[in-house]
């Protein structure tokens, strides 16, 4: 089995991080996905609308992602990359670059960001509707 793994917040669900799990999965035949912790999401200074437990509940609606771990540092990536048998670990291209020292360990894939929708503009729309 070829396991995929990617890395996220995806606070305010769309079809940006849909297209992503999609095309991930296609990487293989397996997704995990690391799922930022609350705490982690403060490290990174991003401010989730959605708990980690409501942002987890929407990940597991999705038949692209087949299990999810939690993300509480930066540093885990080589660890769950060894510990999960993950064979490509995947990002959108907005992290270029940024994760090519585990390509010792697995294939590492950029994907073109899907353009033109964020959770900050979901979250615009949202608010501009209410
Ligand atoms: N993404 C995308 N298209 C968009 C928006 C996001 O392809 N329109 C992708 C991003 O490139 C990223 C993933 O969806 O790969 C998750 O995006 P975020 O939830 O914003 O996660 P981020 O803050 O980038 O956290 O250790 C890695 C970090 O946890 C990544």
């Amino acid at each position: 089995m070829k396991k995929v793994i990617t890395y996220g917040t995806f606070d305010t669900l769309h079809y940006g991080h849909i297209l992503l799990f999609k095309r991930a999965r296609a990487l293989g035949d397996h997704l995990t996905v690391a799922l930022s912790t609350d705490a982690f999401n403060a490290r990174k200074d991003k401010a989730a609308h959605f708990s980690y437990d409501e942002r987890a509940e929407f990940l597991r609606a999705i038949t692209y992602v087949d299990a999810i771990i939690p993300e509480n540092t930066w540093d885990q990536k080589r660890d769950d990359v060894v510990q999960h048998g993950i064979d490509v670990f995947t990002m959108g291209d907005d992290w270029a670059g940024e994760f090519d020292f585990l390509s010792d360990l697995c294939k590492v894939i950029y994907l073109p960001r899907t353009p033109r929708i964020s959770s900050t503009a979901v979250r615009n729309i949202q608010s501009a509707a209410e």
